[in-house]
């Protein structure tokens, strides 16, 4: 859980904002995640595999990847893409990897 999440509109790209501390128990794959400039979220646009919008210099993460996501350079978080087996990377690296079993996951935003 991140104390500030929010996601901004279509004319900017969808924005995401993060703010922390993360807390609970899955880990922090979006916001703190100890490498800043590949995989810490906040401030990063939506892409999709026609839009890319993320900070790989050569390339779309999201066309690479299959999927859309917020995505930098490329991910540790990726709840959007196509899941093991089809899949080889971590959906959620602090916690999931290859081959966990999860049957669905859910994103909410609480008001404040
Ligand atoms: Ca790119």
């Amino acid at each position: 859980m991140y104390d500030r999440f929010s996601v901004s509109n279509e004319t900017e790209k969808y924005q995401l904002f993060l703010a922390g501390p993360a807390t609970g128990t899955v880990g922090d794959s979006m916001l703190d995640t100890g490498y800043p400039i590949y995989y810490d979220l906040s401030g990063m646009y939506f892409s999709t595999p026609d839009r890319d919008n993320d900070r790989k210099k050569y390339g779309n993460c999201a066309a690479d990847y299959k999927g859309g996501w917020w995505f930098k350079a490329c991910h540790i978080a990726f709840l959007n893409g196509p899941w093991y087996p089809a899949y080889w990377w971590a959906p959620w690296l602090s916690t999931l990897r290859r081959g966990t079993t999860v049957r669905g996951t859910l994103m909410l935003i609480k008001r404040h």
